[in-house]
């Protein structure tokens, strides 16, 4: 069966015209749907270069209309200061029970780390605490407690050269999502020439399937012109998500469009959040060029199958 990943002919689905102050760009958003509402949680971009977190509202998912203010800027005093001096970036969106979780990188001159905050109307949001050491960051919460615990995937950055590689993905677990531990290693880099071969991290996250948690990552590869960052996809066991059941070999989304190179950053797709529909349509919300916001679809099963290939 061949993957039949549908990128929308509107793309970019926003950008920082959209927004009611001049900005930047607008990428890497975390995706939920809410009552009746689909949300984005956008990282915008300053015209200084921080980022904060701005939420857009849609009726269809495709459509969306920016709020008149941020939801979330960077804490410039008291606790979360040291953390976000420089920024706060790519929040993923995880609904367990009726909160929905928000983990977002903290940047700061200690590199970046992970804060979680909360808000269950997306117009109020409560920081709950920093949730690693740095420098880490890619952090998903699974949707459901696997084994009695909460569970999340996460990318702490070892040096590759003294070790095998760097930039692997993790699994850990809490019993109150603000104390982490009992970590295992997921997935490394491919070596070789691969798609994936530098880092990889988590992108939306874990979706739950019959086959097992399908998670849609990103992986990079050093190019004579830079980094290349494309979107991949895995599906991990249900009971012990450390375990891997099956890798795609390609990637299932990358730079090919004008506005992948038209950004700040060129060659970059890269994904925060996706939206699994009743009929089997996932909706994946990514970022092009670290500039626009872009959507594309595919069918649940594709993805599946080609995990299993
Ligand atoms: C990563 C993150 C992302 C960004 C990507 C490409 O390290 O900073 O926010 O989209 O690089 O520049």
């Amino acid at each position: 069966m061949k993957m039949k990943m549908k990128r929308y002919e509107g793309n970019p689905i926003l950008t920082a015209k959209d927004f009611p102050r001049p900005v930047n760009s607008v990428f890497n958003a975390g995706a939920a749907k809410h009552g009746d509402e689909y949300v984005l949680l956008n990282r915008v971009e300053d015209l200084e270069g921080i980022s904060c977190l701005w939420v857009a509202r849609s009726q269809d998912g495709v459509h969306f209309t920016p709020d008149p203010q941020p939801a979330m800027v960077r804490a410039t005093e008291g606790h979360y200061a040291t953390y976000e001096e420089y920024g706060i970036e790519d929040p993923r969106i995880t609904r367990i029970a009726d909160t929905y979780y928000v983990t977002y990188t903290c940047y700061s001159r200690y590199a970046p780390c992970v804060g979680l905050a909360r808000t269950r109307d997306f117009h109020t949001f409560e920081r709950m605490g920093v949730i690693s050491l740095p420098p880490n960051k890619d952090v998903v919460l699974f949707p459901e407690k696997v084994g009695g615990r909460y569970a999340r995937l996460d990318r702490p950055t070892t040096l590759a050269g003294k070790c095998d590689v760097g930039g692997n993905i993790w699994l850990s677990y809490s019993p109150d999502l603000l104390h982490w531990g009992d970590p295992r290693p997921v997935m490394q880099p491919r070596k070789g020439g691969r798609w994936d071969n530098k880092k990889i991290g988590a992108g939306a996250p874990p979706i739950k399937t019959e086959q097992g948690w399908l998670e849609i990552y990103h992986g990079v590869r050093e190019t004579g012109s830079g980094v290349l960052y494309r979107l991949g996809v895995v599906l991990l066991d249900l009971e012990d998500p450390s375990q891997v059941i099956g890798r795609a070999a390609e990637p299932i989304l990358s730079p090919v469009a004008m506005e992948d190179f038209l950004g700040d950053v060129m060659n970059v797709v890269f994904t925060c959040g996706a939206i699994l529909e009743d009929d089997g349509e996932v909706k994946i919300y990514y970022g092009a060029a670290d500039q626009v916001m872009c959507l594309a679809t595919v069918n649940v099963d594709d993805l599946i199958a080609l995990c299993l290939k």
